[in-house]
């Protein structure tokens, strides 16, 4: 049964510039940020959570509404480059939960989906993550 939640909102800037640490950052199987997410050691708003899924706000949002949603065992999951057939499940689940969650927000006129991948997709933290982004239009390419 899914539990909606409202955690904390004010969250510090752990990291300032998260795309400028991207730049630097080593792909790696080792803890991140979003591990203190979800045991709740870092507060963080939390629109959604399930048993396996953990849904909040980007500290950085590039929308009226910026959602990250991550399973909560990664699992070797720290990019979908890593995916492999055991992870098919929660894979769909982050998808179909990350609909339900627009719903929920009211994002009832379209919204967009991104997985970043690696150095070159500007990846910055090692634990799969789908954003979710809408609230505004937006264009194409992405940039
Ligand atoms: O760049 P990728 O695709 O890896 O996305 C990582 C996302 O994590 C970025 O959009 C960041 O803004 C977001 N992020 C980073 C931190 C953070 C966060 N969102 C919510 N809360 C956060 N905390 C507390 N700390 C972060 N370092």
């Amino acid at each position: 049964v899914a539990i909606l939640s409202s955690h904390f909102s004010s969250v510090s800037a752990v990291m300032a510039s998260e795309k400028e640490a991207a730049l630097a950052a080593t792909p790696s199987d080792s803890p991140t940020i979003f591990d203190k997410i979800i045991s709740k050691e870092i507060p963080s708003t939390v629109v959604y959570e399930d048993d396996k899924v953990l849904a909040f706000r980007d500290i950085t949002p590039q929308g009226p509404i910026h959602i990250l949603l991550i399973p909560k065992v990664k699992d070797g999951l720290t990019g979908l480059s890593k995916a492999e057939e055991r992870h098919i499940d929660i894979l769909g689940r982050l998808l179909y939960t990350a609909k339900l969650v627009a719903k929920q927000e009211g994002l009832d006129d379209g919204f967009r989906i991104v997985i970043n991948d690696g150095p070159q997709g500007c990846q910055s933290v090692y634990h799969i993550h789908v954003h979710l982004i809408g609230g505004r239009q937006m264009n194409w390419p992405p940039g």
